[in-house]
Order: C-alpha cells, then sequence, then structure tokens
C-alpha cells in the first residue's frame, strides 16, 4: 500500500471544460461511453497525462477520433496526447451487479445507484478522479429494462422518454449540471421508483421541484423527510444567506449503503435509514437523525460542492464547516441545550477514544493510504469543534462577515484550509497562525485550573494546557483554547455573565476583582473547546452548580461529574453512591420549569466504555465486569433514591393524540421512557408491559421491550414484535440490535451467534452487519467479557467481510482501537486477533491500514 503525503500535492495538469457521458445499463455489462474536452493547464507542463481506472474493462480510447494507446500504470492508464486542446472519448464496460463493495456504480435490489466520494469514480470510467478538476456534466442514461422506469442523474433533467411502442427500444433520459463540480458528486440512480413530490420558493423566488424517491411501498415514510429538507432550505437562505441553485432536488433512499448518505450535486443518496419515517417504525431518536442528516447533505449544496476541497487532505473544510452548520440549525429547530449536551456527549463517545489512541490524527491529516479510513470523528466532530471555537473568538457578527467572503471570494473553487483561515484574517484583522494548530496538532488537550482568592476580593484563575504525545507528534505547542467562564456567587446568583478567556500559553492566569465574596466560578461554559477540564471540585461545590448554574450545559456538567466521580469510587474502591448526586437530581428532576429533554440527559450516566477510557487516563486498568457492576448499581441506586418522584415523571410527561415528532413532545416521551426504565428495575417490567401492549408508536414500543428484556422477562413481546415487523428491513435492525445491547455479558457472544444464523441476517447488507456487530462491540462488558470469544466473534466476521466490503470492514476495526486500556490477556487476545485479520491473504488495504495504525 502507498502512503500519500499532503506536501506532495501537485495540480493535474490539464483542464476539463466539460464532461459527456452515456451509460447503456445492464445489471452485469453497463457499458460507460465518455467524451471529455481536455486542455492543457499552462501553468503546469511537466506532469504525464494519467487518469485514474479501477476494475474497468476497457473497450475503445481515442482522441480527435483516432485510436490511442494507453499505458496501464498502477491505479489508471497514461497516454501520449496533444499539449493543445483535444477531445478524449472512452468506452468501458463495468459489471454493478458484482459490486458489493458499493463504490461506484453499484445495484441494491435490482436498482442502479453509485457512490463516488471518496474514489468511486474511478471505478466507472477513466478519468482524473480527484476533488480539484471540476467540470460541467452532461449524461445520457440508456436502458432497456423496464424495471427502471426513473433514471436520475445530477442537474437539471433536460429529457426523458419511455418508449412503450417498439419492443425493446430503451427508455432514455437526459441530465445536465450546469454547476462545474468534481467527479466525486457525480450520481446515478435508475429503478422502480416512486417520488414524493413537493416544491420549494426559493428566496429570489425561483421555484424549485422537489422529491424524495422510494420503492413502492415506502412511500408513506417520505413527509417528514420533505419538511426537514423545505426547513434547512429555508434554515440556508435565513442565516447564512445561500440560495439553491438547480431547478430540481431530488433525494432517493437506498437500502444498501456504506454511511449515512450522500451530498451529490442535486441528487442526493441516503441509506433508507436516514431518511424513511413513520411514527410506526421511527423512535424520535431516529427522527432527530434524519432531520440533521438531511439538513447535512443540503447544506453541503454550498459547503462542499460550490466550493468544494482541492485535496482530500482539506476534508475537514467541508465536513467540520458542514457538521458545525447541521448542529446550528437542529439547535435552532430544538433545544439549543440538548443539542449541545447531546453534541458533547457523541464527541466524547466517538472523538475522545479515537484522539486518545493509536488511531489519533489531525483533524486535517498530513499522510494516509485509504481515504475512506478517515471519514472519522476528528475530522467531522471535532472538525466542526473547531469552528463553533473560531466563531467564540471572533464573535458572532465576525463570523457572518468571514462566511460571506468565504462564499465570494471562493465559489466555485477547490479551496484549502489556508484559504479558510485566510478569509477570517482578512475579514477580522485577526492572526490565526496559533490557532491553525487545531488543524495540525492531534489528540485532546488537558486544561487543569486552579484558583486563589485574596481577601482584596480577588478571584485569580490559573490554566495550564498539556497534550499528550500521539502518533507521529512527540511535542506539542500550546493551542488558543477560548474558555467561557462565569462566577456566580455564594446564594447561587450569576456576578458574572459569562466571558471568554483565551488560553494561548502553557500557563496562564485570569484575575478577576471587586467582589465581596468569593465567587463559584462555572468553567468552560457551553463546553467552549474541545478539552479534558481537570478542575479539582468537591462534590459540595459540584451540588452547588447542578442547583444554580445558569448555564445550562455546564449544570448538567455538574451533575455528570458528580455521578461520575460517585461511579469511579464505586469501581475503584467499591463505594456507595454518595448522595450528594442524588440529592441534586432530585431537585433538578422535580423543577417542572426545566424542560423534559433536558432533565431525561440529566437522568443519563457515562456510559461503560467512557467509564473504562477514564479510569485509564487515571492510570488504572479498567475491568469490565467491576465496571458493569458499578453501572447497574448506580441505576439501582437511582430507582431508590427516586422512587417517589419516578411515576409523577412517568405519568406527568404522557403524551396523547396524535404523534408527533417535534422536540417537545419527544422530550417528554424520553423523560417518561427514562423514568419507566428505573422503575421497571423494581416492578418486573409490569408497566413496561403495560406501556408495550398500549404503544402505537415505534418511541414507545421499544422504549417498553428494552425495558422487559433488561428486566429479563420480554420473550414474548420480543417474539411479538419479530411477528409484527418480519417485513421491514429497517424495524427488524432494530430487532437485531436490541436483543444483544441488553443481553447480560455473559451471553452477549452467544446471543450474537445466534443471531447471526437468522435467516434474515444479511450479513452483505452494511446496516445489518452493523445491527449485529456493532451492537456486539458497542456492549462493553459483553464484548470485552474474559475468555475473548468477543473478540474472536468479531474478527471471524471483519475477515469474513473484507474481500465482500472492505469499507464497512475497515471502519468496524475501530472496535479494537482501545485494545490498550485493557489487562495483559485482554491485550494478547485482541492481539492475536489483530494478529489474525492481518495475515489474511488479499486482506484490502483498508483493512490492512487500520489493522496496521490500531497495532501502532
Ligand atoms: N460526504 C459523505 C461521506 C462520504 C464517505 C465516503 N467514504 C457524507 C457526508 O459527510 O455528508
Ligand atoms: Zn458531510
Amino acid at each position: 500500500p502507498t502512503t500519500i503525503y499532503l506536501q506532495d500535492y501537485k495540480p493535474f495538469g490539464w483542464i476539463i471544460d466539460d464532461v459527456h457521458l452515456t451509460f447503456r445499463l445492464h445489471p452485469t455489462a453497463t457499458r460507460v461511453i465518455s467524451r471529455i474536452r481536455f486542455r492543457p493547464d499552462y501553468d503546469v507542463t511537466d506532469r504525464p497525462f494519467f487518469l485514474h481506472g479501477e476494475d474497468l474493462k476497457h473497450i475503445s480510447a481515442k482522441v480527435d477520433g483516432h485510436d490511442i494507446e494507453l499505458r496501464h500504470v498502477d491505479g489508471g492508464i497514461e497516454a501520449d496526447v496533444p499539449h493543445a486542446p483535444f477531445n478524449w472519448e472512452a468506452e468501458v464496460e463495468i459489471n454493478p451487479e458484482a459490486n458489493t463493495a458499493l463504490e461506484g456504480l453499484y445495484r441494491s435490489n435490482s436498482m442502479y445507484c453509485t457512490q463516488c466520494e471518496a474514489e468511486g469514480f474511478r471505478k466507472i470510467t477513466w478519468y482524473p478522479d480527484r476533488p480539484d478538476v471540476m467540470a460541467q456534466f452532461t449524461v445520457r442514461i440508456e436502458s432497456t429494462a423496464e424495471h427502471t422506469p426513473v433514471m436520475l442523474s445530477n442537474g437539471n433533467g433536460l429529457f426523458y422518454q419511455q418508449d412503450q411502442t417498439q419492443p425493446g427500444a430503451p427508455n432514455v433520459s437526459i441530465y445536465q449540471d450546469p454547476w462545474p463540480k468534481p467527479a466525486y458528486l457525480f450520481a446515478l440512480v435508475a429503478g422502480d421508483l416512486v417520488a414524493h413530490e413537493d416544491r420549494f420558493a426559493t428566496m429570489s423566488g425561483k421555484d424549485v421541484s422537489l422529491a424524495i424517491w422510494v420503492r413502492p411501498g415506502d412511500e408513506h415514510k417520505c413527509a417528514f423527510g420533505m419538511e426537514a429538507l423545505k426547513k434547512s432550505m429555508k434554515w440556508d437562505e435565513d442565516v447564512y444567506g445561500r440560495e439553491y441553485d438547480l431547478d430540481e432536488f431530488n433525494i432517493v433512499a437506498v437500502d444498501d449503503f456504506n454511511m449515512g448518505a450522500m451530498e451529490n450535486k442535486g441528487l442526493n443518496i441516503f441509506n433508507s435509514s436516514c431518511v424513511l419515517a413513520s411514527p410506526e417504525t421511527s423512535t424520535d431518536g431516529n427522527f432527530e437523525r434524519i432531520e440533521a442528516i438531511i439538513a447535512h447533505e443540503y447544506f453541503h449544496n454550498w459547503t462542499g460542492n460550490r466550493i468544494t476541497c482541492r485535496d482530500w487532505f482539506q476534508l475537514c473544510l467541508k465536513e467540520g464547516l458542514t457538521v458545525y452548520r447541521d448542529q446550528q440549525f437542529t439547535a435552532d429547530m430544538r433545544s439549543a441545550p440538548v443539542a449541545r449536551i447531546s453534541n458533547v456527549l457523541a464527541l466524547r463517545a466517538r472523538q475522545f477514544p479515537e484522539d486518545q489512541g493509536p488511531l489519533s490524527h489531525p483533524v486535517r491529516p498530513e499522510s494516509f493510504q485509504e481515504i475512506n479510513n478517515f471519514y472519522t470523528a476528528t475530522v467531522y466532530e471535532k472538525g466542526a469543534e473547531v469552528i463553533g471555537m473560531l466563531k467564540t473568538l471572533v464573535g458572532d457578527a465576525n463570523y457572518s462577515k468571514a462566511l460571506d467572503l468565504y462564499f465570494e471570494r471562493h465559489d466555485g473553487d477547490a479551496a484549502t484550509i489556508e484559504d479558510w483561515l485566510q478569509v477570517f484574517e482578512d475579514a477580522t484583522g485577526r492572526d490565526l497562525g496559533q490557532f491553525k494548530r487545531w488543524y495540525s496538532q492531534s489528540g485532546t488537550p488537558k486544561v487543569t485550573v486552579s484558583e486563589a482568592w485574596s481577601e482584596d476580593g480577588t478571584l485569580t484563575l490559573t490554566f495550564r494546557q498539556e497534550t499528550a504525545p500521539t502518533p507521529g507528534q512527540e511535542q506539542k505547542e500550546p493551542q488558543v483554547i477560548p474558555v467561557n467562564v462565569g462566577l456566580l456567587n455564594p446564594n447561587g446568583d450569576e456576578v458574572m455573565e459569562t466571558r471568554t478567556l483565551e488560553l494561548t500559553e502553557a500557563e496562564q492566569s485570569f484575575s478577576f476583582s471587586g467582589h465581596s465574596a468569593r465567587p463559584v466560578p462555572s468553567i468552560l461554559r457551553g463546553f467552549s473547546a474541545p478539552v479534558i477540564l481537570e478542575q479539582n471540585m468537591d462534590n459540595a461545590r459540584r451540588a452547588f452548580l447542578l442547583a444554580h448554574d445558569t448555564d445550562p450545559f455546564n449544570r448538567w456538567e455538574a451533575g455528570r461529574m458528580l455521578s461520575r466521580d460517585a461511579l469511579m469510587s464505586a469501581i475503584i474502591d467499591g463505594a456507595a453512591i454518595n448522595s450528594d448526586y442524588l440529592d441534586g437530581l432530585k431537585a433538578v428532576l422535580r423543577d417542572d420549569t426545566l424542560d423534559p429533554a433536558y432533565r431525561a440527559l440529566m437522568l443519563g450516566q457515562p456510559t461503560q466504555s467512557e467509564l473504562a477510557g477514564l479510569l485509564h487516563q487515571a492510570g488504572h486498568t479498567p475491568d469490565p465486569s467491576r465496571i458493569h457492576t458499578a453501572s447497574e448499581a448506580m441505576r439501582d441506586a437511582k430507582a431508590t433514591a427516586l422512587a417517589d418522584l419516578l411515576p409523577t415523571l412517568y405519568h406527568d410527561n404522557q403524551v396523547s393524540g396524535t404523534f408527533s415528532p417535534e422536540a417537545e413532545p419527544a422530550g417528554k416521551r424520553a423523560l417518561a421512557n427514562a423514568a419507566l426504565a428505573l422503575i421497571s428495575r423494581g416492578d418486573g417490567g409490569t408497566l413496561a408491559a403495560e406501556q408495550y401492549d398500549q404503544a402505537d408508536n415505534m418511541t414507545q414500543q421499544l422504549a417498553a421491550l428494552s425495558c422487559l428484556l433488561d428486566a429479563g422477562t420480554g420473550a414474548q413481546q420480543l417474539a411479538a414484535f419479530e411477528n409484527q415487523w418480519s417485513q421491514d428491513r429497517l424495524v427488524m435492525d432494530k430487532w437485531f440490535s436490541l436483543q444483544i445491547i441488553h443481553a447480560n455479558p455473559e451471553d452477549v457472544v452467544e446471543t450474537t451467534r445466534r443471531l447471526t444464523h437468522h435467516m434474515d441476517f444479511d450479513w452483505k447488507n452494511p446496516n445489518r452487519f452493523r445491527a449485529v456487530m456493532g451492537a456486539l462491540q458497542m456492549h462493553h462488558a459483553g464484548f470485552h467479557h474474559e475468555g475473548g470469544d468477543a473478540y474472536e466473534l468479531l474478527a471471524d466476521w471483519l475477515i469474513r467481510l473484507d474481500p465482500v466490503n472492505p469499507q464497512t470492514t475497515a471502519r468496524m476495526c475501530t472496535a479494537f482501537q482501545t485494545w490498550r486500556r485493557y489487562d495483559a490477556p485482554r491485550q494478547e487476545m485482541i492481539s492475536a486477533q489483530l494478529d489474525r485479520i492481518a495475515a489474511q491473504e488479499g486482506l484490502s488495504g483498508d483493512a490492512s491500514e487500520m489493522i496496521s495504525r490500531i497495532r501502532g
């Protein structure tokens, strides 16, 4: 495998004026004819004419009408072409049916679809498959099969003909995309699809046709996605001034898809799990995620498509910014504090372990073997945090100014992080030299704060920042860390509103004077930087903040720290769960002025894998079984301490009437179901069984079933659920996961194994594979159960999946990224599995890069 370096970037050497593609669709032998107008880029004269191509059956190639010899080189072809404008014409044959990797043109349930990001277009035809080559595409699709009445591509539909008069005459459809784009944004879909249609009038009065295309039978699951799309279009106009730029916008739902969704210009392709929604089949969590993903892909139209990336090292330019934008959108559509807490929970669950383990890499990586392995929580979520910090540092007005300049200056460009930062420097006059380290230094900074009070009324906060070495980076330089701080007086009143302290040195102090009594600082409000904050604080102080902090994030965080410390002492010393936490929690839960969704989050506790990470950081070897026992004890302690309150929370937060997925009713259901989970620990599942019987939506049904499985009494409902939903793939994914998630640690492997023998365990479908193997690795105590059977089982399946679908295999290898946290026997067992995977003959480049990085 070859390693590619950011510093080696060189432009292509030719410019493309336009691209004409003709597809003659056939399940096993699709012909692709390309006609491309190239002209030399006279600034670049030393480059051979190289086009990417993979798994293509070459039929012919011509330059200006004459056959040309191709030299097959690694990853593509070279040819001797005139140093002057010329017309390229080539024909290749590809086999969509055999394409199980789901990259390039493939078939999913007899429909044709594509996935080209990052480097899939080279599996469709010879092409400079790199994001800095942008061109206008015209696409003609022909198909003789009657099961492809709908044929779509990017841009605007120009022509459609379904010829029923002559037998065997092809259906033809022609699309033209007026906006130059890189090949990774190309898409084609053809199949027997039905549309849920709507329209949107843009801010300048342009009328856009919207459609969500699904397989017949799924029409009733489109309405929510369509509303989300229209809200996104409106929001981007209102908040960023960005208008949609084509006559049509299409979304297609596909069952076999390696990730969530893809922002192809004007033709977004979605994993059906990320767009199809109905109250009966989708939980509140599903609705919220669908809304966010539809927004995310739509927002890419400006941040990703109109302005794209020069090369794949710049991936965070579009992903970090687009995640940031979709997070802003969710905060506006729903509750901002709840959204912020959820984002931080996700960051700590996915990005922190990555950044603190062998896969740690900068937000802008400097080398890679397989770019698909870098669609990570670091690039996406930490990338979004970096933008949030930038906004905090420059302020809202300057942020808007900088973004306007970004769109104005770089529209139509393939840009870099340097371009992005330059825009901020030019718009604000600020020097971002040191801030840029957020893009180049990997690892999670640790910020330690200490306090001093002097009787003259001054509180001094001293901060120290430090980042542990990460792979390839021994030495770390101080970063710019915006720390939002507020002060409360001992009565709990705010005496200083939130202000931003800018940490730039390894150690730095800030003083706040004029206080008659020693104030209590609330530090890192809103989680203003993606760091680990170490603050020596006793329980009484945390309880005070839990009761009084005016910053909703830090108020939640105070409760979180109390429960975290209680869990850590329970794990380390076997201590009982302390009452400071339980008393504080009770008071918050009783406060009806607080949003139910927020209170539901308050009832949560750190996950077992988060605790394992914290123990490791604190110099302990995590014992998964002790962690599991303490976590269960914490739930019992809550159930007991809150026993009087839980029935009230449950009953007061029932929602009646027609189901609505809006934030308010969803928040009530979240709180009632969090209460139900604790109630079920004491009543053997009686109330949950009642809820299961009465449930008329998936949120209520699934929450009840989870409680029943936890109580060990759900066998009958589990069977009924399977019976009810056996025809719905997305619901059946939940059925598969649920049994593993709620199994006892010692039964996890057996349960997983049994499910892999189920006739509906279609392991080539990424959703189903993830439903089972993802649940296995997420069950901390089960996955790390002594004996190592789960490690072996997962490795068996990764080995089996790799030749079929390397991308999904490589992603799932991250289950092993935390292996060095654990004791020697577990490390040896995991290491043996990593060796076994690495030793597979023909192991994909995707998986081999991941395994070797994880091994370190
Ligand atoms: N840009 C795509 C991700 C493509 C992943 C390729 N392995 C989805 C998104 O971030 O919107
Ligand atoms: Zn994205």
